[in-house]
């Protein structure tokens, strides 16, 4: 047997993590492009509302659990918390390789879930009772439900792993707050994923056994009530989102804090406090997914001013990136590119989070277009700018090759205009009313789901470019020039070479 499918090697696992990623990232990109056909124009594309929501469905789920957790934890995590620490490896290295092989039994299973019977069209919620066994009969669910026990026991254990190795294996001398941020970032998620998966693993056993055993936790025939499936799901659900955008956090600070020039962010506790807090509020505020379910007026006050307050501790973050790139001369360099475009378009999602938060305007836009505009524009052009961003800076580091900077920032180009054209006319669409997991909609919704389809063929050119640099980089095999940083202060003299920081003094290879 190949030795890499056994190797304990952090580095061989993250490489592992990112080849599972990009191929979880294409079977992702081709599902949006089968919704975004059958919403190129009104009327039937593929003529069964069933097979349109499992689309939807997988969708979600591949890009959530199988492209951006892995590539970022399992990918960018793997290779540089280590590296970062000057730790030999990881805590547990055999644990690690088991996280890894736990993902493509996984992966299988959801994968199945849509081949078989009909599908799960439930949606990334998985809410009863549509997720019950009459609106679902067949082994569907069963299989999905199967499939995200093995992904959270992967990121259970990943978690362990991340946390063990972050907390006992700094070298002596590094304190907790002497950390680089972008392993600050990783812990806190693992912190994050520790806490809130067990509690979906709970939520969707008692679904499989309300499906399966006659138990009816969420049936109110026996006693039992579907709200609390949604309570139980959105407690991880939130933390997850975060989850989903803290590890990017931690590489847009590498990358401002290189591409300034400076030899340390502006802030560097403040943002160590900041993810804190947005990690703990994070846990606090789940029902602000649920505010058409029929709470109480004071619990949706309180569950709107919690969200809100949110917006503070990451304004820190946004305006301690903008003070550390105040005064320094920018070179635009790709990762500098991405950079920006996830400062600019993170924040155009997030404050379409906090006119969200409000339940009395959720409660019109709750399941509309607008949600979906909200979330694309703090994952696509969120997490996905981290995950280019991260690649453009630290490519060179994992292979030792360059990647071609002018086709890389003709693919952030076409990337950047790809997104926003596809997700800015959804904010319209959402205000206007149209529903979110609709196979149809009126004429009248024409103009601006057009404009959204062509954005994603746009989108989709950028990704294709982006296979091509990369496919480029290692037929060219030319070497890098240039080692991109592993630490985001200069108060702690980093163990990996070179260790007095002369890496920030090399010019920068910006074209
Ligand atoms: Fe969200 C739904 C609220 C951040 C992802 N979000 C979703 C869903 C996903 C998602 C996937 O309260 C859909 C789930 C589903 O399938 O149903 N979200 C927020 C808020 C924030 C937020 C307040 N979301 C994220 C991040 C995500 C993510 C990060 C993933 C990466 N979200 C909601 C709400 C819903 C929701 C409702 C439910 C909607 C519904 O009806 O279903 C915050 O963390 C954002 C903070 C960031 C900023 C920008 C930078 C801050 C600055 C400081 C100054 C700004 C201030 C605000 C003082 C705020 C620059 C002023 C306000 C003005 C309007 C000017
Ligand atoms: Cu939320």
């Amino acid at each position: 047997m190949q030795r890499w499918i056994w190797s304990t090697n952090h580095k061989d696992i993250g490489t592992l993590y990112f080849i599972f990623g990009a191929w979880a990232g294409m079977v992702g990109t081709s599902l949006s492009l089968i919704i975004r056909a059958e919403l190129s124009q009104p009327s039937s594309l593929i003529g069964n509302d069933q097979i349109y929501n499992v689309v939807v469905t997988a969708h979600a789920f591949v890009m959530i659990f199988f492209m951006v957790m892995p590539v970022m934890i399992g990918g960018f995590g793997n290779w540089l918390v280590p590296l970062m620490l000057g730790a030999p490896d990881m805590a547990f290295p055999r644990m690690n390789n088991m996280s890894f092989w736990l993902l493509p039994p996984s992966l299988t299973l959801l994968l199945s879930s849509s081949m078989v019977e009909s599908g799960v069209g439930t949606g990334w919620t998985v809410y009863p009772p549509l997720a019950s066994a009459i609106a679902h009969a067949g082994a569907s669910v069963d299989l999905g439900i199967f499939s995200l026990h093995l992904a959270g026991v992967s990121s259970i254990l990943g978690a362990v792993n991340f946390m063990t190795t972050i907390i006992n294996m700094r070298p002596a001398g590094m304190s907790m707050d002497q950390m680089p941020l972008f392993v600050w970032a990783v812990f806190i998620t693992a912190i994050l994923l520790l806490l809130s998966l067990p509690v979906l693993a709970g939520a969707i056993t008692m679904l499989l056994t309300d499906r399966n055993l006659n138990t009816s936790f969420f049936d109110p025939a026996g006693g039992g009530d579907p709200i609390l499936y949604q309570h139980l799901f959105w407690f991880f659900g939130h933390p997850e989102v975060y989850i989903l955008i803290l590890p990017a956090f931690g590489v847009i600070s590498h990358i401002i804090s290189q591409e300034s020039g400076k030899k340390e962010s502006f802030g560097t506790l403040g943002m160590i406090y900041a993810m804190l807090a947005i990690g703990i509020l994070g846990f606090v505020v789940w029902a602000h997914h649920m505010f058409t379910v029929g709470m109480d007026v004071d619990t949706r006050a309180y569950f709107t001013s919690a969200t809100m307050i949110i917006a503070i501790p990451t304004g820190i973050k946004i305006f301690s990136w903008l003070s550390t790139l105040y005064g320094s001369h920018l070179n635009f360099s790709p990762s500098l590119l991405w950079a920006l475009g996830f400062i600019f378009l993170f924040t155009v999602g997030g404050l379409t989070g906090i006119v969200l938060a409000n339940s009395s305007i959720d409660i019109i836009l709750h399941d509309t277009y607008y949600v979906v505009a909200h979330f694309h524009y703090v994952l696509s052009m969120g997490a996905v700018f981290g995950i280019f961003a991260g690649i453009s800076h630290w490519f060179s580091l994992m292979t030792g090759l360059t990647l071609n900077p002018k086709l890389l920032k003709t693919h952030f180009a076409v990337t950047f205009i790809g997104v926003n054209m596809t997700f800015f006319p959804q904010h319209f669409l959402g205000l206007s009313g149209m529903p979110r997991r609709y196979s149809d909609y009126p004429d009248a919704y024409s103009t601006w789901n057009i404009l959204s389809s062509l954005g994603s063929m746009i989108s989709f050119i950028g990704s294709l470019m982006f296979l091509l640099i990369i496919w480029k980089a290692f037929v060219s095999n030319q070497p890098t020039l240039f080692t991109p940083s592993l630490s985001t202060s200069n108060e702690w003299t980093h163990p990996y070479p070179p260790a007095d920081h002369s890496y920030m003094e090399i010019p920068l290879i910006t074209n």
